[in-house]
């Protein structure tokens, strides 16, 4: 459909900013697939590039398609890491965390000297808000934290995974918060993170280096 078809060509275009002999880190995500995906052409035609993974399921597929991994017991910064998102702004601040991986994507995207994101480009809107904001909180005491989280004025709602709490790569629960519209994804991801309890937010702000916009049949890099 159109919007894989976007998110394809997103994550293929994507590629054209690793170059040979870098460290990068892969976000997670169905657009970052893509992009997994052709990086594995480059790879087998000689491509040196070694993968720091943001989730066991892009471990998975780094694993699938021979793209091969080191840790950060050999690196602690990246040249590149690329990351989808479930939205972007105007100003590129992000709204992540729908695939439950948003600890570890920010850890991956916070070292590295560039971050690329790639969106189709139903993920662009004016201000953020419209997605539910995934904010990573610890198990311990969770229904106290949310209370804390609900006196900021934010609605969290546990995830659940048929009926069962979903738990994170990292052990840890995560709540979708309808926070309405967000005029200063900054000033809510501070007060947010200040809370114990809360472990990180979804909310990636002042972060993106580059913005890859997906559509059915190209792609576009800003800036340019
Ligand atoms: O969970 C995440 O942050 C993912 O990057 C998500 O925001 C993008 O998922 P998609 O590429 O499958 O739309």
């Amino acid at each position: 459909d159109e919007k894989e078809m976007a998110k394809k060509q997103a994550g293929e275009a994507s590629v054209r900013f690793i170059e040979n002999g870098m460290t990068v880190g892969l976000g997670s995500g169905s657009t970052v697939y893509w992009m997994i995906r052709k990086l594995s052409d480059y790879i087998r035609d000689g491509m040196d590039v070694a993968a720091i993974p943001s989730s066991r399921q892009t471990e998975a597929w780094a694993r699938e398609f021979g793209v091969p991994l080191t840790d950060f017991s050999k690196t602690q910064q990246l040249d590149l890491t690329i990351d989808g998102a479930d939205e972007a702004d105007r100003e590129w601040n992000l709204t992540k965390g729908g695939g439950g991986a948003l600890v570890r994507e920010k850890i991956i995207a916070s070292i590295a000297e560039q971050f690329v994101v790639i969106v189709d480009e139903s993920k662009l809107v004016d201000q953020l808000g419209s997605f539910p904001l995934p904010v990573e909180i610890l198990p311990f005491g969770w229904q106290a934290t949310v209370e804390r989280m609900r006196a900021l004025g934010v609605e969290p709602v546990i995830r659940q995974t048929d009926g069962e709490i979903f738990v994170s790569d990292n052990g840890n629960y995560i709540v979708d918060c309808d926070a309405g519209l967000i005029n200063h994804p900054d000033a809510l991801h501070n007060r947010l993170k200040q809370l114990v309890g809360v472990v990180e937010t979804g909310i990636f702000s002042g972060m993106t280096n580059k913005l890859i916009v997906g559509y059915p049949d190209s792609a576009a890099a800003f800036p340019f």
